[in-house]
């Protein structure tokens, strides 16, 4: 056969090959580049867990999607509320998205319960508990610090629900 048909022949190929090897190449190389709807795993923040929301993803669900934490601990409250350490608002009682003077005036209405003092208890639970150790005491006062002034402007709180932080008897 002629050169020149050869060529023709070989063009229709060519074509879908190449863009199957482009595709591949794409996938691999620049996995980033892939369109959301496409990508199996679509991780804003690049810590190997994914956004939630995205439901092609094969990667574990990220609790802090905008924070990288590759950690994903979620220690407070003890028995874990799915919004990871690194971004949670323990002291947003009223779960807005802000830790304001709402929070402080909760805080400091339970500030000093213990064990002997008004007794933390299922039926009136303490705000500022953070460890669910049946107190609000100094340690309660430095965790609440470490959130207060969040707000919609600075580091906002994310979306929680209120309701029973600590599992009292
Ligand atoms: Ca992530
Ligand atoms: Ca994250
Ligand atoms: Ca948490
Ligand atoms: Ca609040």
């Amino acid at each position: 056969m002629a050169p020149f048909f050869k060529g023709l022949l070989l063009i229709p190929w060519i074509i879908p090959r190449g863009e199957l090897l482009f595709n591949f190449q794409l996938k691999i190389v620049y996995p980033h580049y892939l369109g959301d709807v496409c990508d199996e795993c679509t991780d804003t923040d690049k810590d190997g867990y994914g956004n939630p929301g995205f439901l092609l993803n094969t990667c574990p669900e990220d609790n802090c999607p905008t924070t990288p934490n590759p950690d994903q601990l979620d220690t407070y409250p003890p028995q874990g509320n799915g919004i990871g350490d690194a971004c949670d608002c323990e002291a947003n009682f009223d779960c807005d998205a802000d830790v304001d003077a709402n929070d402080v005036t909760a805080f400091l209405t339970d500030f000093g319960r213990n064990q002997y003092n008004r007794p933390c208890t299922a039926q009136n639970p303490c705000y500022g508990d953070f460890l669910c150790d049946g107190d609000v005491d100094a340690y309660d006062v430095i965790k609440f610090l470490e959130d207060f002034g969040r707000s919609q402007f600075n580091n906002p709180c994310p979306v929680c629900e209120a309701g029973n932080w600590c599992v009292y008897q």
